[in-house]
Protein backbone atom coordinates (compact mmCIF):
# COMPACT_ATOMS: atom_id res chain seq x y z
CA UNK A 1 0.00 0.00 0.00
CA UNK A 2 1.42 3.49 -0.68
CA UNK A 3 0.95 6.23 1.51
CA UNK A 4 -1.89 7.67 -0.28
CA UNK A 5 -3.26 4.95 -0.71
CA UNK A 6 -3.90 3.78 2.76
CA UNK A 7 -6.20 4.82 4.97
CA UNK A 8 -5.53 7.65 7.28
CA UNK A 9 -6.55 7.76 11.01
CA UNK A 10 -6.88 10.05 13.63
CA UNK A 11 -6.13 10.47 17.63
CA UNK A 12 -7.87 12.03 19.98
CA UNK A 13 -7.28 12.61 23.55
CA UNK A 14 -9.77 14.00 26.62
CA UNK A 15 -7.98 15.05 29.39
CA UNK A 16 -11.37 15.52 31.55
CA UNK A 17 -12.05 16.46 35.68
CA UNK A 18 -12.61 12.33 36.43
CA UNK A 19 -10.70 10.47 33.48
CA UNK A 20 -8.12 10.95 30.79
CA UNK A 21 -10.13 9.86 26.99
CA UNK A 22 -8.66 8.47 24.21
CA UNK A 23 -9.74 7.59 20.81
CA UNK A 24 -9.25 6.74 17.43
CA UNK A 25 -10.57 6.99 14.16
CA UNK A 26 -10.55 6.60 10.56
CA UNK A 27 -10.93 8.94 8.22
CA UNK A 28 -14.44 8.65 7.84
CA UNK A 29 -14.38 9.02 11.34
CA UNK A 30 -16.22 5.57 12.08
CA UNK A 31 -14.67 4.83 15.79
CA UNK A 32 -12.03 2.35 15.79
CA UNK A 33 -10.34 2.40 19.12
CA UNK A 34 -11.13 3.51 22.56
CA UNK A 35 -9.24 3.39 26.00
CA UNK A 36 -9.73 5.74 28.89
CA UNK A 37 -8.19 6.06 32.50
CA UNK A 38 -10.28 7.03 35.68
CA UNK A 39 -8.27 9.16 38.05
CA UNK A 40 -9.80 7.60 41.17
CA UNK A 41 -9.49 4.65 40.32
CA UNK A 42 -6.64 3.79 38.48
CA UNK A 43 -4.02 6.02 40.20
CA UNK A 44 -4.89 5.81 43.72
CA UNK A 45 -1.80 7.25 44.42
CA UNK A 46 -2.81 10.50 44.02
CA UNK A 47 -5.67 10.47 46.10
CA UNK A 48 -7.99 12.23 44.51
CA UNK A 49 -12.05 12.61 45.19
CA UNK A 50 -13.71 12.41 41.60
CA UNK A 51 -10.29 13.80 40.22
CA UNK A 52 -9.44 16.51 42.32
CA UNK A 53 -8.32 17.55 45.65
CA UNK A 54 -9.63 20.26 48.31
CA UNK A 55 -7.04 22.62 49.49
CA UNK A 56 -6.93 24.04 53.19
CA UNK A 57 -8.76 27.21 52.28
CA UNK A 58 -12.23 27.61 51.47
CA UNK A 59 -13.08 26.94 48.09
CA UNK A 60 -9.88 26.04 47.09
CA UNK A 61 -9.90 22.76 43.81
CA UNK A 62 -6.58 21.44 41.95
CA UNK A 63 -4.97 18.53 41.03
CA UNK A 64 -1.62 17.71 40.71
CA UNK A 65 0.18 18.01 36.59
CA UNK A 66 1.69 14.78 37.29
CA UNK A 67 -1.72 12.49 37.98
CA UNK A 68 -2.67 13.56 34.37
CA UNK A 69 0.96 12.96 32.97
CA UNK A 70 0.96 9.28 35.02
CA UNK A 71 -2.59 8.48 33.11
CA UNK A 72 -1.39 9.69 29.80
CA UNK A 73 1.39 6.86 29.98
CA UNK A 74 -1.36 4.22 31.08
CA UNK A 75 -3.78 5.26 28.36
CA UNK A 76 -0.95 5.11 26.08
CA UNK A 77 0.07 1.27 26.98
CA UNK A 78 -4.17 0.79 27.19
CA UNK A 79 -4.41 2.06 23.27
CA UNK A 80 -1.07 -0.87 22.45
CA UNK A 81 -3.26 -3.50 24.30
CA UNK A 82 -6.44 -2.27 22.44
CA UNK A 83 -4.59 -3.04 19.24
CA UNK A 84 -3.95 0.68 17.91
CA UNK A 85 -1.23 0.91 15.22
CA UNK A 86 0.25 4.22 16.24
CA UNK A 87 2.24 4.41 12.59
CA UNK A 88 -1.04 4.94 10.79
CA UNK A 89 -2.09 8.31 12.75
CA UNK A 90 -1.55 11.20 10.64
CA UNK A 91 -2.60 13.67 13.48
CA UNK A 92 -3.91 13.95 16.68
CA UNK A 93 -5.00 16.59 18.94
CA UNK A 94 -7.33 16.72 22.06
CA UNK A 95 -9.72 18.29 24.63
CA UNK A 96 -8.72 19.42 28.39
CA UNK A 97 -11.23 20.67 31.21
CA UNK A 98 -11.18 24.15 31.23
CA UNK A 99 -9.53 27.40 32.82
CA UNK A 100 -7.40 25.02 34.58
CA UNK A 101 -3.44 26.08 34.90
CA UNK A 102 -0.47 24.06 34.87
CA UNK A 103 2.93 25.57 36.20
CA UNK A 104 5.88 24.78 34.56
CA UNK A 105 9.48 25.04 36.42
CA UNK A 106 12.36 26.40 34.96
CA UNK A 107 14.32 23.13 33.22
CA UNK A 108 10.82 21.47 31.71
CA UNK A 109 11.26 22.98 28.48
CA UNK A 110 14.91 21.13 28.38
CA UNK A 111 13.29 18.09 30.00
CA UNK A 112 10.15 17.84 27.41
CA UNK A 113 12.70 18.13 24.46
CA UNK A 114 14.59 15.20 25.45
CA UNK A 115 12.29 12.60 26.88
CA UNK A 116 13.99 9.07 26.60
CA UNK A 117 11.84 6.43 25.18
CA UNK A 118 13.05 3.70 27.28
CA UNK A 119 11.59 5.34 30.78
CA UNK A 120 7.24 6.55 31.04
CA UNK A 121 7.44 10.46 30.94
CA UNK A 122 5.89 10.79 34.45
CA UNK A 123 9.55 9.90 36.02
CA UNK A 124 11.38 12.25 33.83
CA UNK A 125 8.92 15.04 34.10
CA UNK A 126 8.93 14.99 38.09
CA UNK A 127 10.64 18.09 38.80
CA UNK A 128 8.75 19.76 35.68
CA UNK A 129 6.04 21.40 37.82
CA UNK A 130 6.51 24.08 40.81
CA UNK A 131 2.48 23.75 42.32
CA UNK A 132 -0.32 21.74 41.85
CA UNK A 133 -2.80 22.89 39.54
CA UNK A 134 -5.70 25.44 40.53
CA UNK A 135 -9.04 23.76 38.26
CA UNK A 136 -12.33 24.82 37.22
CA UNK A 137 -14.26 23.65 40.58
CA UNK A 138 -11.96 26.13 42.38
CA UNK A 139 -14.12 29.01 43.94
CA UNK A 140 -11.56 30.75 46.16
CA UNK A 141 -10.39 33.94 44.33
CA UNK A 142 -13.47 36.16 44.93
CA UNK A 143 -11.61 38.73 46.00
CA UNK A 144 -8.92 38.48 42.85
CA UNK A 145 -12.23 38.55 40.64
CA UNK A 146 -13.19 41.98 42.40
CA UNK A 147 -10.03 43.43 41.76
CA UNK A 148 -9.28 42.64 38.32
CA UNK A 149 -13.01 44.24 37.29
CA UNK A 150 -11.97 47.32 39.15
CA UNK A 151 -8.20 47.54 37.38
CA UNK A 152 -10.34 47.36 33.97
CA UNK A 153 -13.58 49.78 34.81
CA UNK A 154 -15.82 47.26 36.10
CA UNK A 155 -17.85 43.91 35.50
CA UNK A 156 -19.00 45.08 32.04
CA UNK A 157 -15.94 46.58 30.75
CA UNK A 158 -14.36 43.00 31.69
CA UNK A 159 -16.96 41.31 30.16
CA UNK A 160 -16.85 43.22 26.75
CA UNK A 161 -13.19 42.96 26.39
CA UNK A 162 -13.21 39.51 27.28
CA UNK A 163 -16.42 37.88 27.15
CA UNK A 164 -16.92 37.67 30.48
CA UNK A 165 -17.21 39.31 33.79
CA UNK A 166 -14.49 37.92 36.26
CA UNK A 167 -15.49 34.17 37.42
CA UNK A 168 -13.44 32.63 40.52
CA UNK A 169 -11.91 29.72 37.92
CA UNK A 170 -11.52 31.58 35.21
CA UNK A 171 -7.26 31.05 34.88
CA UNK A 172 -7.09 35.28 35.34
CA UNK A 173 -7.86 35.81 38.75
CA UNK A 174 -6.48 32.35 39.73
CA UNK A 175 -3.01 33.27 38.33
CA UNK A 176 -3.13 36.89 40.51
CA UNK A 177 -4.03 34.56 43.48
CA UNK A 178 -0.71 32.89 43.10
CA UNK A 179 1.07 36.50 42.15
CA UNK A 180 -0.36 37.85 45.41
CA UNK A 181 -0.50 34.71 47.75
CA UNK A 182 2.86 32.78 46.39
CA UNK A 183 5.22 34.87 45.04
CA UNK A 184 8.15 32.62 45.02
CA UNK A 185 5.88 30.01 43.20
CA UNK A 186 5.26 32.53 40.75
CA UNK A 187 8.70 33.84 40.44
CA UNK A 188 9.90 30.24 39.80
CA UNK A 189 7.30 29.74 37.44
CA UNK A 190 8.70 29.66 33.56
CA UNK A 191 5.49 29.02 31.49
CA UNK A 192 2.09 28.96 32.54
CA UNK A 193 0.00 26.42 30.37
CA UNK A 194 -3.86 25.69 30.74
CA UNK A 195 -4.94 21.94 31.11
CA UNK A 196 -5.26 22.17 26.72
CA UNK A 197 -2.07 23.02 26.10
CA UNK A 198 -0.05 21.51 28.87
CA UNK A 199 -1.43 18.02 27.77
CA UNK A 200 -0.25 19.13 23.78
CA UNK A 201 2.95 20.20 25.16
CA UNK A 202 3.67 16.67 26.61
CA UNK A 203 2.99 15.15 22.67
CA UNK A 204 4.23 18.37 20.87
CA UNK A 205 7.76 17.93 23.21
CA UNK A 206 7.93 21.54 24.31
CA UNK A 207 5.76 23.86 25.72
CA UNK A 208 2.54 24.35 23.30
CA UNK A 209 1.01 27.77 22.86
CA UNK A 210 -2.69 28.27 24.25
CA UNK A 211 -5.24 27.85 21.34
CA UNK A 212 -7.46 31.10 21.26
CA UNK A 213 -10.83 29.21 22.02
CA UNK A 214 -9.86 27.90 25.16
CA UNK A 215 -7.63 31.09 26.00
CA UNK A 216 -10.54 32.79 25.99
CA UNK A 217 -11.84 31.11 29.05
CA UNK A 218 -9.03 33.27 31.48
CA UNK A 219 -10.70 36.62 31.43
CA UNK A 220 -7.53 38.03 30.06
CA UNK A 221 -7.88 37.93 26.51
CA UNK A 222 -9.50 40.38 24.06
CA UNK A 223 -11.68 38.51 22.51
CA UNK A 224 -11.72 41.06 19.20
CA UNK A 225 -8.33 41.92 19.01
CA UNK A 226 -7.59 38.10 19.83
CA UNK A 227 -4.05 39.30 21.52
CA UNK A 228 -3.67 39.32 25.54
CA UNK A 229 -5.72 42.48 27.08
CA UNK A 230 -2.65 44.76 28.75
CA UNK A 231 -4.55 46.40 31.33
CA UNK A 232 -5.75 42.50 32.12
CA UNK A 233 -2.47 41.12 32.57
CA UNK A 234 -0.85 43.80 34.61
CA UNK A 235 -3.86 43.28 36.95
CA UNK A 236 -2.83 39.49 37.36
CA UNK A 237 0.92 39.23 37.31
CA UNK A 238 4.20 41.13 36.65
CA UNK A 239 5.70 42.32 33.48
CA UNK A 240 6.95 38.76 33.02
CA UNK A 241 3.28 37.49 32.97
CA UNK A 242 3.31 37.45 28.90
CA UNK A 243 6.19 35.77 28.53
CA UNK A 244 4.76 32.94 30.76
CA UNK A 245 2.05 32.61 29.25
CA UNK A 246 3.31 32.76 25.65
CA UNK A 247 1.62 33.81 22.14
CA UNK A 248 -1.96 32.43 21.51
CA UNK A 249 -2.36 30.69 18.22
CA UNK A 250 -6.57 30.01 16.71
CA UNK A 251 -7.34 26.55 17.47
CA UNK A 252 -7.30 25.22 14.21
CA UNK A 253 -3.75 25.02 14.05
CA UNK A 254 -0.96 22.70 13.14
CA UNK A 255 1.81 22.85 15.80
CA UNK A 256 3.92 20.63 14.29
CA UNK A 257 5.36 16.52 14.78
CA UNK A 258 5.02 14.07 17.36
CA UNK A 259 7.93 14.05 20.21
CA UNK A 260 10.21 11.71 19.06
CA UNK A 261 9.60 10.44 22.49
CA UNK A 262 6.50 8.76 20.43
CA UNK A 263 8.27 7.95 18.09
CA UNK A 264 10.86 5.41 19.88
CA UNK A 265 8.27 4.34 22.61
CA UNK A 266 4.93 3.73 20.43
CA UNK A 267 6.21 3.78 16.84
CA UNK A 268 4.07 6.96 15.47
CA UNK A 269 5.64 8.02 12.14
CA UNK A 270 8.41 11.20 12.53
CA UNK A 271 5.72 13.13 10.97
CA UNK A 272 2.29 12.46 12.64
CA UNK A 273 0.93 16.01 13.18
CA UNK A 274 0.09 17.46 16.43
CA UNK A 275 -2.86 20.17 16.06
CA UNK A 276 -3.70 22.65 18.93
CA UNK A 277 -5.78 21.25 21.74
CA UNK A 278 -8.14 23.17 23.36
CA UNK A 279 -10.72 23.10 26.46
CA UNK A 280 -13.41 20.06 26.49
CA UNK A 281 -16.37 22.64 25.89
CA UNK A 282 -14.39 24.26 23.00
CA UNK A 283 -13.94 20.55 21.40
CA UNK A 284 -18.04 19.28 22.75
CA UNK A 285 -18.81 22.53 20.01
CA UNK A 286 -16.99 21.30 16.89
CA UNK A 287 -17.62 17.61 17.75
CA UNK A 288 -21.53 18.68 17.44
CA UNK A 289 -21.72 20.37 14.35
CA UNK A 290 -23.95 22.66 15.81
CA UNK A 291 -26.89 24.29 13.73
CA UNK A 292 -28.13 27.40 14.21
CA UNK A 293 -31.43 26.90 16.54
CA UNK A 294 -29.59 23.83 18.19
CA UNK A 295 -28.02 24.27 21.73
CA UNK A 296 -25.54 21.63 23.32
CA UNK A 297 -26.41 20.40 26.40
CA UNK A 298 -22.50 18.65 27.62
CA UNK A 299 -23.77 16.49 30.60
CA UNK A 300 -20.31 15.68 32.56
CA UNK A 301 -18.63 16.24 35.49
CA UNK A 302 -19.97 20.01 35.03
CA UNK A 303 -23.41 20.66 32.93
CA UNK A 304 -22.95 22.91 30.37
CA UNK A 305 -24.90 24.86 27.67
CA UNK A 306 -23.33 25.74 24.32
CA UNK A 307 -24.42 27.91 21.49
CA UNK A 308 -22.33 28.66 18.26
CA UNK A 309 -22.46 32.23 17.57
CA UNK A 310 -20.90 34.42 14.29
CA UNK A 311 -20.48 37.38 16.02
CA UNK A 312 -18.97 38.30 19.26
CA UNK A 313 -22.10 40.48 20.66
CA UNK A 314 -22.99 41.46 23.91
CA UNK A 315 -22.74 37.88 26.00
CA UNK A 316 -25.94 36.38 25.76
CA UNK A 317 -25.49 34.09 28.20
CA UNK A 318 -22.39 33.64 30.55
CA UNK A 319 -19.41 33.43 28.89
CA UNK A 320 -18.91 34.15 25.30
CA UNK A 321 -15.63 32.73 23.73
CA UNK A 322 -13.86 31.86 20.55
CA UNK A 323 -14.96 29.48 18.39
CA UNK A 324 -13.18 26.66 17.71
CA UNK A 325 -13.74 26.12 14.30
CA UNK A 326 -13.82 28.30 11.21
CA UNK A 327 -17.88 27.95 11.16
CA UNK A 328 -18.15 28.68 14.89
CA UNK A 329 -15.98 31.91 15.13
CA UNK A 330 -17.66 32.39 18.32
CA UNK A 331 -19.62 30.30 20.88
CA UNK A 332 -21.33 31.11 24.58
CA UNK A 333 -21.19 29.33 27.40
CA UNK A 334 -23.19 28.70 30.42
CA UNK A 335 -21.74 26.24 32.94
CA UNK A 336 -23.27 24.72 35.93
CA UNK A 337 -20.69 23.35 38.75
CA UNK A 338 -23.04 20.38 39.99
CA UNK A 339 -23.44 18.26 36.92
CA UNK A 340 -22.82 14.01 37.12
CA UNK A 341 -20.65 14.35 40.02
CA UNK A 342 -23.27 15.43 41.93
CA UNK A 343 -25.79 12.77 40.42
CA UNK A 344 -23.45 10.13 40.99
CA UNK A 345 -23.16 11.19 45.05
CA UNK A 346 -27.22 10.96 45.32
CA UNK A 347 -27.09 7.81 43.07
CA UNK A 348 -24.71 6.31 46.32
CA UNK A 349 -26.40 7.25 48.55
CA UNK A 350 -29.68 6.83 47.32
CA UNK A 351 -29.48 2.72 46.21
CA UNK A 352 -26.00 2.51 45.53
CA UNK A 353 -23.66 2.20 42.18
CA UNK A 354 -26.29 1.37 39.81
CA UNK A 355 -27.79 3.35 37.41
CA UNK A 356 -30.68 1.13 36.91
CA UNK A 357 -31.74 1.48 40.14
CA UNK A 358 -31.53 4.85 40.06
CA UNK A 359 -33.70 4.78 37.27
CA UNK A 360 -36.22 2.43 38.98
CA UNK A 361 -36.70 5.15 41.85
CA UNK A 362 -37.20 7.80 39.00
CA UNK A 363 -40.08 5.76 37.56
CA UNK A 364 -41.51 5.23 41.06
CA UNK A 365 -42.56 8.70 41.45
CA UNK A 366 -44.83 10.83 38.74
CA UNK A 367 -43.19 13.77 36.61
CA UNK A 368 -43.52 16.88 38.81
CA UNK A 369 -42.49 14.75 41.64
CA UNK A 370 -45.86 15.04 43.66
CA UNK A 371 -44.75 18.68 44.25
CA UNK A 372 -41.44 17.23 45.93
CA UNK A 373 -38.61 20.04 44.77
CA UNK A 374 -34.99 20.26 45.72
CA UNK A 375 -31.35 21.89 45.01
CA UNK A 376 -28.19 19.68 45.51
CA UNK A 377 -25.39 21.91 45.16
CA UNK A 378 -22.52 19.24 46.92
CA UNK A 379 -19.83 21.54 45.38
CA UNK A 380 -19.81 25.45 45.25
CA UNK A 381 -22.43 26.59 41.97
CA UNK A 382 -21.31 28.92 39.61
CA UNK A 383 -24.72 29.69 37.82
CA UNK A 384 -26.20 31.00 40.47
CA UNK A 385 -22.67 31.95 42.66
CA UNK A 386 -23.81 29.81 45.98
CA UNK A 387 -21.79 27.96 48.02
CA UNK A 388 -22.12 24.31 48.97
CA UNK A 389 -26.13 23.59 49.78
CA UNK A 390 -28.77 21.35 49.85
CA UNK A 391 -32.51 22.37 50.37
CA UNK A 392 -35.49 20.53 49.81
CA UNK A 393 -39.59 21.29 50.08
CA UNK A 394 -42.66 19.30 49.84
CA UNK A 395 -45.93 20.37 47.98
CA UNK A 396 -46.83 22.60 50.42
CA UNK A 397 -43.57 24.62 50.32
CA UNK A 398 -41.92 23.75 53.69
CA UNK A 399 -38.38 22.74 53.95
CA UNK A 400 -37.95 19.17 54.97
CA UNK A 401 -34.53 17.47 55.83
CA UNK A 402 -35.47 14.35 53.78
CA UNK A 403 -37.93 12.75 51.78
CA UNK A 404 -38.56 9.04 50.29
CA UNK A 405 -35.95 7.86 48.28
CA UNK A 406 -37.77 8.18 45.36
CA UNK A 407 -38.88 11.82 45.46
CA UNK A 408 -35.11 12.59 45.97
CA UNK A 409 -33.70 11.05 43.13
CA UNK A 410 -36.19 12.91 40.98
CA UNK A 411 -36.30 16.16 42.92
CA UNK A 412 -32.49 15.95 42.24
CA UNK A 413 -32.58 16.05 38.19
CA UNK A 414 -35.71 18.02 37.97
CA UNK A 415 -34.57 20.60 40.06
CA UNK A 416 -31.46 20.36 37.68
CA UNK A 417 -33.56 20.44 34.71
CA UNK A 418 -35.03 23.39 35.80
CA UNK A 419 -32.27 25.16 36.87
CA UNK A 420 -30.21 24.91 33.40
CA UNK A 421 -33.64 26.13 32.07
CA UNK A 422 -34.54 29.44 34.14
CA UNK A 423 -30.70 30.46 34.02
CA UNK A 424 -30.71 29.74 30.38
CA UNK A 425 -33.40 31.57 29.81
CA UNK A 426 -32.19 35.03 32.14
CA UNK A 427 -28.92 34.88 30.43
CA UNK A 428 -30.33 35.50 27.02
CA UNK A 429 -30.34 31.73 25.33
CA UNK A 430 -33.61 31.48 22.96
CA UNK A 431 -35.19 28.46 23.45
CA UNK A 432 -38.31 27.83 21.09
CA UNK A 433 -40.82 24.99 19.37
CA UNK A 434 -38.40 25.22 17.06
CA UNK A 435 -35.09 24.48 19.02
CA UNK A 436 -33.05 21.16 19.27
CA UNK A 437 -31.48 20.07 22.45
CA UNK A 438 -28.22 17.83 21.40
CA UNK A 439 -27.01 16.14 24.80
CA UNK A 440 -23.57 15.03 24.78
CA UNK A 441 -21.10 13.62 27.96
CA UNK A 442 -21.25 11.03 29.81
CA UNK A 443 -24.68 11.28 31.54
CA UNK A 444 -26.23 11.29 27.90
CA UNK A 445 -26.94 7.82 27.69
CA UNK A 446 -29.32 8.42 30.40
CA UNK A 447 -33.05 8.40 28.54
CA UNK A 448 -34.59 8.98 32.17
CA UNK A 449 -32.61 12.36 32.30
CA UNK A 450 -33.12 13.57 28.95
CA UNK A 451 -36.12 12.51 29.20
CA UNK A 452 -36.97 14.97 32.24
CA UNK A 453 -34.69 17.66 30.39
CA UNK A 454 -37.26 17.39 27.13
CA UNK A 455 -39.96 18.08 29.01
CA UNK A 456 -38.60 20.90 31.44
CA UNK A 457 -36.88 22.92 27.75
CA UNK A 458 -40.43 22.19 25.92
CA UNK A 459 -37.49 20.82 23.11
CA UNK A 460 -36.61 17.27 21.47
CA UNK A 461 -33.37 15.88 23.09
CA UNK A 462 -31.28 14.64 20.29
CA UNK A 463 -28.06 12.58 20.88
CA UNK A 464 -25.01 11.82 18.34
CA UNK A 465 -24.82 8.79 16.84
CA UNK A 466 -21.42 8.12 16.78
CA UNK A 467 -20.29 8.73 20.22
CA UNK A 468 -21.36 10.19 23.35
CA UNK A 469 -18.70 12.02 23.89
CA UNK A 470 -18.57 14.84 21.54
CA UNK A 471 -15.79 16.56 23.30
CA UNK A 472 -13.70 13.13 22.84
CA UNK A 473 -14.60 12.83 18.97
CA UNK A 474 -14.30 16.35 18.44
CA UNK A 475 -10.98 16.24 19.01
CA UNK A 476 -10.24 13.53 16.78
CA UNK A 477 -12.30 14.96 14.14
CA UNK A 478 -10.09 18.52 14.47
CA UNK A 479 -6.99 16.59 14.07
CA UNK A 480 -8.00 15.18 10.80
CA UNK A 481 -9.76 18.56 9.82
CA UNK A 482 -6.76 20.67 10.53
CA UNK A 483 -4.58 18.19 9.35
CA UNK A 484 -6.68 17.85 5.98
CA UNK A 485 -6.37 21.52 5.31
CA UNK A 486 -2.77 22.21 6.32
CA UNK A 487 -1.96 19.34 4.36
CA UNK A 488 -4.36 19.87 0.94
CA UNK A 489 -5.47 16.31 1.18
CA UNK A 490 -8.79 15.90 0.53
CA UNK A 491 -10.80 13.44 3.60
CA UNK A 492 -13.98 11.76 2.91
CA UNK A 493 -15.46 12.69 6.54
CA UNK A 494 -18.54 12.15 7.34
CA UNK A 495 -22.27 13.76 8.06
CA UNK A 496 -22.38 13.48 11.98
CA UNK A 497 -25.97 12.46 12.71
CA UNK A 498 -28.14 12.83 15.27
CA UNK A 499 -30.95 11.07 16.91
CA UNK A 500 -34.06 11.87 18.78
CA UNK A 501 -33.98 10.17 21.70
CA UNK A 502 -36.76 12.09 24.19
CA UNK A 503 -39.76 14.30 22.99
CA UNK A 504 -41.93 16.27 25.69
CA UNK A 505 -44.46 14.72 26.69
CA UNK A 506 -48.15 16.10 25.63
CA UNK A 507 -48.69 17.52 29.06
CA UNK A 508 -45.57 19.18 30.04
CA UNK A 509 -46.26 22.26 30.38
CA UNK A 510 -48.95 22.13 32.65
CA UNK A 511 -46.68 20.30 34.69
CA UNK A 512 -43.22 21.98 34.52
CA UNK A 513 -44.36 25.76 33.46
CA UNK A 514 -45.25 26.52 37.38
CA UNK A 515 -42.56 24.11 38.34
CA UNK A 516 -40.24 26.60 36.63
CA UNK A 517 -41.65 29.58 38.52
CA UNK A 518 -41.74 27.90 41.63
CA UNK A 519 -37.97 27.06 41.31
CA UNK A 520 -37.28 31.34 40.60
CA UNK A 521 -39.16 31.53 44.00
CA UNK A 522 -37.08 28.99 45.99
CA UNK A 523 -33.75 29.67 44.55
CA UNK A 524 -33.65 33.27 45.54
CA UNK A 525 -34.17 31.58 49.18
CA UNK A 526 -30.54 29.89 49.11
CA UNK A 527 -28.02 31.39 50.14
CA UNK A 528 -25.44 32.99 47.30
CA UNK A 529 -21.87 33.87 47.40
CA UNK A 530 -20.69 37.06 47.96
C1 LIG B 1 -16.63 25.53 31.66
C2 LIG B 1 -16.15 24.79 32.86
C3 LIG B 1 -16.28 23.31 32.88
C4 LIG B 1 -14.98 22.62 32.59
C5 LIG B 1 -15.18 21.14 32.90
O1 LIG B 1 -16.55 26.89 31.79
O2 LIG B 1 -15.66 25.35 33.80
O3 LIG B 1 -17.27 22.88 31.99
O4 LIG B 1 -14.57 22.86 31.28
O5 LIG B 1 -14.42 20.29 32.21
Amino acid sequence: MTDETRKKTFLGFDFSTQRLKAIVISEDFTVLHEADVEFDVDLPEFRTAGGVVRGEQRGEVMAPPLLWVKALDMVMDRLVVAGVDFSMIDALSGAGQQHGSVWWSKDAEARLSKLSGDEFIHTQLATAFVCDSPVWMDSSTTADCKALEEAVGGPEELAKITGSRAYERFTGSQIRKIFRTKPRVYAATSRISLVSSFACSLLLGRVAPIDLADGSGMNLLDIRTMKWDETALKACGDESLATKLGEPVPSATVLGSISPYFVQRYAFKPDCKVVAFTGDNCSALAGLRLRSGWVGLSLGTSDTLLLGLQAPAAPPAGHVLVGPTPASPYMALLCFANGSLTRQNHRDRLVGHNWDAFNDLLRATVRGNMGYMGIYFDTAEIVPRAPAHRALWDASGRAVDKAAPQFEARALLEGQALARRAHAEDMGFKLDKSSRVIATGGASVNKELLQIFADVFDTPVYVLEQHANAALLGAAIRAAEVWSADNGTKLPGSELTVSPVATPYPDHDKIYTPMLARYRELIDTVPKLG
